[in-house]
Formats: structure tokens, C-alpha cells, sequence
């Protein structure tokens, strides 16, 4: 059995399938942690120790993967698919695909794996979509692709949002549902897909709320909301990408019972070492250039605040 381990977006959702895809007879099935945590719960381990090979697909965690590694005394076969500003991992037995490695970035996960096993289609695409948004419209190769399957640039951005619904909803299962559903649906049945409209609503109702809060700062915006939705970096992308903030800092003071705090830029400044140093004072934080995530307990969020706004005040 080879089990996938994917991220619970759009483009770990895709590469899922890609993967899957590229399988063909083979026997798989897949697998993502509880949405919001990176973290590998007891459900992972035990898939991982009843497979044969696994491959992780744009999951940021590189010490995560390391110590499930060590846990199955090295003898499983781990493929690791990035885009993701991280170190490389070197240990045998491990196979770690990331190009930004050899500083050359990638729009997505689903990228990397196309250039990787030369697969191409509107997956390929579609995974760019849903991490770089307009930003990865531009690339006319990621058009062709989607035009091929007959989506145009509308309908491949609602194909995500569809998508990513499952995860913002924090249903693990839909999440994991939908890496099957894509590989046997056409994309205009995707698009068509009911439950995942009736997520949309939902969804749609509470951005629209958090984002009737948003306060203008000197040079970025906050906004501060409770919602045990996974909501955060849908807030902080229509904040940018849809209102023409500069940059936002989003707050959930209480997604089940800890805090998100979510920082996105529209392009500068670069936000990696802000993510090293919210690394160094001991957060789980991750993310890449114009993004960093972390969650928190409730106690330890004002020291990641300040940490962010006092970063913010030298570079800007
Ligand atoms: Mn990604």
C-alpha cells in the first residue's frame, strides 16, 4: 500500500491526485492531518506503519516528516514533494523534491510534481491557482493548461475555492474525499459538486462578517475575529487580493481553544526571516515569502503580536 499525505488546500488536494493519477493500478490511498495543525496525529502514524511507501505532498514540515521517518526505523520509502521555504532534508531513504532547495522557485507542489515526473495537466495548473491566485493566471503556460480541460480563469479560481472549502470547514474527511472525487469527475462536474456550493455559503456569510472589522494600521491592516471556521487565509487573501490591502494581519483569538495568527503581503517586503525569527521564540510558524502562518495558545499570541509588529516597524 502506498499512502499520500497531503496538505488540506487546494494544491495538496491536487497533488494528491496527481500522484494518485500517476499510480495508475497501483494501490493507494491517502491521508491529511487534521486541518489547521501541522501536526501528525496517532491516524497518520498508524497508516504510515501499515505502508510500503509514502509520499508527502506540499506539507511544510520538515522535522514532522524526519521523526515519522525515524519512527518507521528508516525502512519505508518517503517521497517528499515542496514548494515551501525549508532546509533539505539528508537522510537515506528519503527522496526530498524541492526546487527552491536549488533556488528555483515553483508556483506549487502540484508544479513541482509535473516537472518532476513530466505529467502535465490542469492540475498542474490548478494547484498554482490555488496558492498564487491571479498571480499564477499571468503565466500563460498555466492557461493553456486549464484551457485544454475547457476552464477558464473564473472558473478555475471558484474550482479552488470549491475545493478548499472541506478544509475551511475543518472536515478532514471531505478533505480527504475530494482527492477521489477529482480523479473521477471532470472539472465542469467539480464545479457543479452541491455539498461543496453549500460550504460556499456558509464560508462566504462569516468572511463577510471578520472582514466588516478590518481596521486600517500605518502601513498594513489587522483584523481580530473568534470563528472556529479554518477561515484565516481566506481573510487575509480576499483582504489583499480583493480589497487592495498592501499587507494584513489576521487574528482568530479562538480556533478551538488556540490562536491562528495568519500575515500575508500582497509582494514585499520578503517575509522569511520574520518566519525564522517567530521560529527561534519557539512558535510553530511556517509559510514563504508573502506568507507566514502560526498557531498558538491563547497565552502566547501577544508575544507573537508584538513580535510581528515590531519586526514590521524596522523593515518598513
Ligand atoms: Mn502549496
Amino acid at each position: 500500500m502506498i499512502t499520500l499525505i497531503h496538505h488540506w488546500d487546494t494544491d495538496g488536494i491536487c497533488s494528491a491526485s496527481l500522484i494518485a493519477g500517476w499510480l495508475a493500478d497501483k494501490s493507494w490511498k491517502n491521508i491529511t492531518p487534521f486541518p489547521g495543525f501541522f501536526e501528525f496525529d496517532g491516524r497518520i502514524y498508524r497508516e504510515s506503519e501499515g505502508s510500503d511507501e509514502l509520499y508527502i505532498l506540499d506539507l511544510n514540515m520538515v522535522e514532522t516528516v524526519e521523526k515519522l521517518h525515524e519512527h518507521l526505523h528508516q525502512k519505508v520509502r518517503i517521497t517528499f514533494f515542496d514548494h515551501h521555504n525549508q532546509r533539505k532534508i539528508c537522510k537515506s531513504g528519503v527522496t526530498h523534491i524541492n526546487p527552491l532547495l536549488e533556488g528555483k522557485a515553483a508556483p506549487s507542489t502540484t508544479w513541482v510534481i509535473s516537472e518532476y515526473l513530466n505529467t502535465w495537466n490542469y492540475l498542474s495548473a490548478l494547484g498554482a491557482v490555488g496558492d498564487k491566485g491571479s498571480t499564477a493566471l499571468k503565466n500563460p503556460s498555466v492557461l493553456q493548461l486549464l484551457r485544454k480541460e475547457g476552464l477558464n480563469a473564473d472558473e478555475a479560481v471558484k474550482l479552488t475555492k470549491l475545493i478548499d472549502s472541506n478544509y475551511i470547514l475543518m472536515d478532514r474527511n471531505a478533505v480527504e474525499r475530494a482527492v477521489k472525487l477529482i480523479l473521477k469527475n471532470t472539472p465542469s462536474d467539480l464545479l457543479e459538486m452541491r455539498e461543496w456550493h453549500r460550504n460556499l455559503e456558509l464560508i462566504e456569510r462569516e468572511v463577510e462578517n471578520i472582514l466588516s472589522e478590518i481596521k486600517e494600521k500605518v502601513n498594513f491592516a489587522e483584523v481580530e475575529f473568534k470563528s472556529r471556521m479554518n477561515i484565516i487565509s481566506m481573510v487575509a487573501r480576499k483582504a489583499v487580493w480583493e480589497r487592495g490591502y498592501s499587507g494584513v494581519v489576521a487574528i482568530n483569538r479562538d480556533f478551538h481553544g488556540h490562536a491562528q495568527v495568519y500575515f500575508r503581503v500582497a509582494s514585499s517586503p520578503d517575509l522569511s526571516d520574520l518566519i525564522d525569527r517567530l521560529k527561534n521564540l519557539g512558535f510553530k510558524a511556517g509559510g514563504k515569502r508573502e506568507v507566514v502562518g502560526l498557531y498558538c495558545s491563547k497565552e502566547k499570541l501577544e508575544l507573537a503580536l508584538n513580535t510581528i509588529r515590531n519586526w514590521l516597524e524596522v523593515v518598513k
